[in-house]
C-alpha cells in the first residue's frame, strides 16, 4: 500500500520555507496531498488578506513536483474529515503547530518539523513594503 502524507498552509507569497517542509513532507511518504488554505480561513486566522488568491495559490503547489494532489482547507475544524477523505497515513505541519493536532494520532502518524529560520511571509511583505 502506498504511504500517503498530508499537510495544509497557506503558502502565500511562496518561499523557501514552504518548499522545504514540503520536500520534506514529500519524503516522508509516496503520495503528498496538500491542503490550502481558503482566503476566507485565512482571513479568519490571521486578520489580513492574503496576497495571492486561494486559486493562484493552489495553482503554485499544484505545480510542484512533489505534489501529487492539492485541495481548498474551508475550515481548521474539518482537519479528520480530510485526513478520512484523503486517507492519510501522515500529517506532516511545521512544528509552530506542535502539539495542536496530536488529538488525530488515533487515525494517522502526526509528525512536526521543524521551521526554516529567518524567512516568512510576514517578514517579506515588510521587506517588499520598506524598498522604496
Ligand atoms: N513553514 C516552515 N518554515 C517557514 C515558514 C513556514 O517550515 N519559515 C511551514 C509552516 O510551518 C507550515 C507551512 O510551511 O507547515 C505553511 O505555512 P503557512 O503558509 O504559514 O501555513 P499556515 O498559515 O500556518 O496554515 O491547517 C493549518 C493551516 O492551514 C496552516
Amino acid at each position: 500500500m502506498p504511504r500517503t502524507v498530508i499537510t495544509f498552509g497557506t503558502f502565500d507569497v511562496f518561499h523557501v520555507g514552504h518548499l522545504r517542509v514540503i520536500e520534506r513532507a514529500a519524503s516522508l511518504g509516496d503520495r503528498l496531498v496538500v491542503g490550502v488554505s481558503a482566503d476566507a480561513l485565512n482571513l479568519r486566522k490571521k486578520g489580513r488578506e492574503p496576497v495571492f488568491s486561494e486559486s493562484e495559490r493552489l495553482e503554485i503547489v499544484a505545480a510542484l513536483r512533489m505534489v501529487d494532489e492539492v485541495f481548498v482547507e474551508e475550515s481548521l475544524e474539518l482537519k479528520r474529515e480530510y485526513l478520512e477523505r484523503y486517507a492519510a497515513d501522515v500529517l506532516v505541519m511545521g512544528d509552530d503547530w506542535r502539539g495542536k493536532f496530536d488529538e488525530f494520532g488515533d487515525i494517522c502518524e502526526v509528525v512536526y518539523l521543524p521551521r526554516t529560520p529567518a524567512i516568512s511571509t510576514t517578514a517579506l511583505i515588510e521587506k517588499i513594503s520598506s524598498t522604496g
